[in-house]
């Protein structure tokens, strides 16, 4: 714990907005306050994502919550955020759900805090790695990934069974970022049940969550057994990681994919090389990050696309044209798939995945001209709600509707106003790698399957820091089987 918590019990890199905010009083809370306690009427530790989207409803473009003492504010107004977005006066705040993740991350590339070294020479021992060329080239074990899914599909559409949309999507998402990354088999489709790394994974991701519905100083106390748990869901994911870098070890440099980056490569000018114990907290970052947002991402637009048959008519014609039947679609035919992109962006408006990003003011400053914050005081900015707010997306924001990303649509909005993978410096290294690695799976999906409701389903979004639709069946049924064959890429070998 010496990691993550000051001897005053708040985490490292915690600021009471108290000190941060001069006119805190300026800024609405909710009206039922209690003493000790704070906003805690009418809230739920399950879902602390979709409580404050209740309260931002309520409350505004900024408000604050109070939980057990700590003071948090939470902005989500376009014309704040976009002032948050400038990177001369805010940066990236490493606090609350990032922060706990300390313990498991360390200074990976995710959770490093700005004036970490180790950020700045992962940075660029790793940006490489997301270039076009090494986005092409994962492309085929892309591809060979997603035709395991597809047999796995085409299996339960043969029974007339559902699919685990959001297990399944895990599966492939893991499967992709362990291969493509890390030359890796985690053997995801032939398991029953999901991987001990992924068991291991929403365990202390759920741990994190969780940690800021208690006071922080009996977290200790109140969160005993759950903290057994998370150091030995940690201890997990450490072996596993250590064991997917001893195979490396052994069997030499694979074909330069980002666990070689993280091995071999020296930093260009410094000649720099990421130490043995950051490396096994990048391997971790990446396994991590490189999968669960973007299953996320791919499950919700499934859900969208079961519900919406005009969308997803469009979205299939325009599949058919671009990729005829091509049994492989090439890297450059997946960046043609526009609707299907608008798709995918849509979805990650109304549920971006990863649904917060913190600031923290880098000088003293004033926010939107209106609110005064000393150096070091930071907020949340609320993502779902920023893709929510009336003045920027109408009044008809909650309806799901990818014509909003048309060019000239995208053209008539300010910048600042679309956040799903964060922003400035900080924002995500990954973001091409997963949106390219989406469509090319939404591409296929609907190419292949008519996909069918469960028609008793809603929505329900599950929380464990990223988001998910909980429980989310589908039936798949195959279109046109004959004129679809199996794709069968040319993948390299699996290890
Ligand atoms: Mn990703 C940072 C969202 C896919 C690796 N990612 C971020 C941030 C957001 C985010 C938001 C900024 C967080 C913050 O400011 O505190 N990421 C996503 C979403 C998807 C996603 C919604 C999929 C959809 N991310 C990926 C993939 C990878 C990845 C895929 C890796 C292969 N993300 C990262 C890393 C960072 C990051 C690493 C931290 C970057 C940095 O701080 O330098």
């Amino acid at each position: 714990m010496a990691e993550t918590t000051t001897r005053s019990g708040l985490p490292k890199g915690f600021r009471g907005a108290e000190q941060g905010w001069p006119a805190l009083h300026r800024i609405p809370h909710p009206p039922r306050r209690l003493p000790l306690v704070g906003d805690v009427v009418g809230a739920s530790r399950r879902t602390p994502l979709q409580d404050s989207m209740k309260y931002a409803r309520d409350l505004g473009p900024i408000f604050r919550r109070n939980a057990f003492g700590r003071e948090f504010v939470f902005t989500w107004g376009a014309a704040l955020v976009a002032d948050l977005s400038d990177e001369s006066r805010f940066a990236k705040h490493v606090g609350l759900g990032v922060a706990n993740l300390r313990p498991v991350a360390g200074d990976g590339l995710f959770t490093a805090y700005n004036h970490e070294p180790n950020w700045q020479l992962a940075h660029d021992v790793l940006a490489p790695g997301f270039s076009r060329e090494a986005m092409a080239g994962y492309h085929p074990m892309m591809l060979a990934v997603a035709e395991r899914l597809t047999e796995h599909w085409d299996r339960a559409a043969a029974g007339g069974r559902p699919v685990d949309v959001p297990g399944d999507m895990t599966k492939l998402t893991l499967e992709t970022i362990a291969r493509t990354g890390f030359g890796h088999d985690f053997g995801s489709f032939e398991r029953a049940r999901p991987h001990p790394f992924v068991t291991a994974m929403v365990g202390t991701l759920t741990y994190a969550q969780r940690l800021n519905s208690v006071p922080a100083p009996l977290a200790p106390l109140l969160l005993r057994r759950a903290s057994r748990r998370n150091t030995a869901d940690i201890a997990h994911l450490d072996r596993i990681v250590d064991e997917v870098v001893r195979i490396r070890r052994a069997g030499g440099p694979g074909d330069g994919d980002l666990l070689d980056r993280m091995l071999e490569t020296a930093h260009p000018e410094t000649g720099e090389r990421l130490s043995a114990e950051n490396v096994r907290r990048q391997v971790i970052t990446f396994l991590v990050a490189g999968h669960e947002t973007t299953s996320g991402a791919l499950s919700f637009a499934l859900h969208y696309l079961s519900r919406e048959p005009g969308v997803a008519a469009r979205a299939r014609a325009e599949v058919e044209r671009v990729w005829g039947d091509t049994a492989a679609p090439g890297y450059e035919q997946v960046a043609r798939l526009r609707y299907v992109r608008r798709v995918l962006d849509e979805s990650l408006r109304l549920w971006p995945t990863a649904p917060a990003y913190a600031r923290e003011a880098t000088r003293d400053t004033v926010l939107g001209g209106d609110h005064p914050m000393r150096r070091g005081a930071w907020t949340l900015v609320l993502t779902p709600m920023l893709h929510r707010d009336p003045a920027v997306w109408g009044a008809d924001a909650e309806r799901f509707d990818p014509d909003r990303f048309d060019a000239a649509a995208v053209r008539s909005r300010p910048a600042h106003v679309f956040k799903p993978f964060g922003t400035g410096a900080r924002a995500c290294i990954g973001r091409q790698f997963a949106l390219h690695e989406a469509t090319l799976v939404l591409g296929l999906l609907l190419r292949r399957y008519d996909l069918t409701p469960d028609p008793g389903y809603r929505l329900s979004v599950t929380e464990r820091l990223t988001l998910m639709p909980e429980r989310l069946r589908l039936y798949p049924h195959r279109r046109t089987p004959s004129a679809v064959p199996a794709a069968r890429p040319a993948g390299p070998p699996s290890p």
